[in-house]
């Protein structure tokens, strides 16, 4: 339930953005666990942080012409909206998938806010992207789409102002061709300005990495305040991309077995644990699907729409997009015996889910704490850059297990404080958003 003082700011954010529904669902979630924070910070509600928090400081949306490779023109819509920079500049994430449109993007940068700020780093929150599909396009038809993209986007963004880096189908490869057209069209070498470059042009080793072994760090850290931990335990992940990928490379390297992921096409459960290296060669070197995996892996198994909650498991890991686990596979995860869910996606489960979750004693990690990681790293990664250093693998996969462990530890102590003990949603949501918004008193309005 919405506390009364904070249901008219929700009321404003439904009027004020219509038909943007996970934009209002992500608002949603926040302000339901606000009410007691702003009985105990009532300068909080006098300088109306809630209002202006959920109102977005610039949003910036744009024509995006490229032409394929049999030289026929297609238009898209680029987004950037930049959500609140209290902590930092802008930093989030471009997603290039065909469900993109505004509520997407600000669903994501609204989460980014509060995200960005439990990892103690210096960074605002923003998120960009567009509804261009990069599925079967070719290199060269990707590489003219991201520079018509930043042909645009360059004159927003910037080291000291807005950071973006990868999503849902931005990678590595994205990341180049967007980084080539801003050092051409502005001729600096801004390595700040991006995130999730390549090793050998300032990116940051463990960036890839950083969001899988981030989710997986925060969920040893929920399951030893339970007594328990992966060592021996079987996990499901959903999705097959960068995020998935790295959470069962550190899942396995902590004892666990991962019995299944998929994609948006299918399933494929593979009981003996999946081959981490046939993974990555199908997804990061071939491009192909889950299919592919199941075909060429004897004893898996693979199955077209299947539903991946179904699969019994100890820790699921949701790992591909929002809103993919519902109540009814909530229900399925908890009959299958499930004891904690650990979103490594942003807003995987739904509300609904989190309940029936939540109601059976299943440990719930939300995204903006558990897949921090990855935000995390990118701003490891800045850092490197604005030094002009490089660190080691060790020595950052360090950092980025600490910052999991205080992310975790913050969350559990301000649900404790706040008499939500072990709720790591409260947890989350008020520690981010008290961080934010005791920077926006003290910045004055703005
Ligand atoms: P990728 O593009 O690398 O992989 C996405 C995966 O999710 C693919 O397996 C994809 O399947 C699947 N997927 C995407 N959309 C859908 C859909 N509508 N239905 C079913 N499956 C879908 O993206 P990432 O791994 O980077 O991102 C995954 C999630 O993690 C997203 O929610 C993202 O916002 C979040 N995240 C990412 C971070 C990062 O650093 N990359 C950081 C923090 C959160 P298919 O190939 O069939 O589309
Ligand atoms: O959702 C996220 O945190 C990301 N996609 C990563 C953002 C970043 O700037 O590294």
């Amino acid at each position: 339930m919405l506390d009364e003082k904070i249901a008219p700011s929700y009321e404003e954010v439904i009027r004020r953005n219509p038909g943007e529904v996970e934009f209002h669902q992500a608002a949603r979630e926040v302000l339901v666990s606000l009410g007691p924070v702003l009985a105990k910070h009532p300068e909080l509600a006098e300088h109306k942080v809630i209002e202006r928090i959920c109102e977005p400081e610039r949003q910036i949306i744009f024509r995006v012409p490229w032409q394929d490779d049999s030289g026929e023109v297609h238009i898209n819509r680029g987004f950037r909206v930049e959500f609140n920079s209290a902590l930092g500049p802008y930093k989030g994430g471009l997603r290039f998938h065909p469900s993109v449109y505004l509520g997407i993007v600000k669903f994501l940068g609204f989460e980014q806010i509060f995200k960005n700020a439990l990892t103690s780093m210096p960074i605002g929150g923003g998120k960009g992207g567009s509804d261009f599909d990069p599925k079967n396009r070719s290199d060269d038809e990707v590489m003219r789409f991201c520079q018509s993209f930043m042909t645009e986007l360059y004159r927003h963004i910037g080291e000291y102002t807005d950071v973006p880096a990868g999503d849902i189908g931005v990678g590595t490869r994205e990341i180049g061709y967007l980084f080539g057209q801003y050092k051409r069209i502005t001729n600096r070498y801004e390595s700040g300005v991006l995130t999730g470059k390549g090793l050998e042009w300032g990116g940051a080793l463990v960036r890839t990495e950083a969001t899988g072994y981030g989710a997986v760090f925060f969920a040893e850290e929920m399951l030893k305040v339970r007594g328990q931990s992966l060592d021996g335990a079987t996990c499901v992940v959903s999705g097959s991309g960068n995020v998935a990928i790295y959470a069962i490379e550190k899942i396995r390297a902590l004892g666990g077995r991962v019995v299944s992921c998929s994609d948006s096409d299918g399933v494929v459960h593979d009981p003996a644990g999946i081959d981490l290296e046939l993974l990555k060669r199908i997804k990061e070197v071939e491009r192909g699907r889950v299919k592919d995996y199941a075909e060429q892996r004897g004893g898996a198994t693979y199955r077209d729409g299947g539903d991946i909650w179904r699969i019994p498991c100890d820790v699921a890991f949701p790992c591909a997009t929002q809103n993919e686990l519902t109540a009814k596979n909530a229900a399925a995860l908890v009959e299958g015996g499930c004891q904690a869910v650990v979103e490594g996606a942003n807003m995987p489960t739904t509300p609904e889910a989190v309940d029936v979750l939540t109601e059976a004693k299943v440990a719930f990690g939300p995204g903006k704490a558990a897949n921090a990681g990855g935000v995390a790293t990118s701003a490891l990664e800045m850092q490197q850059n604005a030094s002009r250093d490089r660190w080691t693998f060790s020595h950052t996969e360090k950092r980025l297990s600490e910052i999991m462990t205080d992310i975790h530890d913050l969350c559990h102590r301000t649900a404790a404080e706040y008499g939500r003990e072990g709720d790591y949603v409260a947890g989350a949501n008020i520690a981010g958003f008290l961080r934010v918004g005791e920077a926006m008193v003290a910045q004055g309005l703005i």
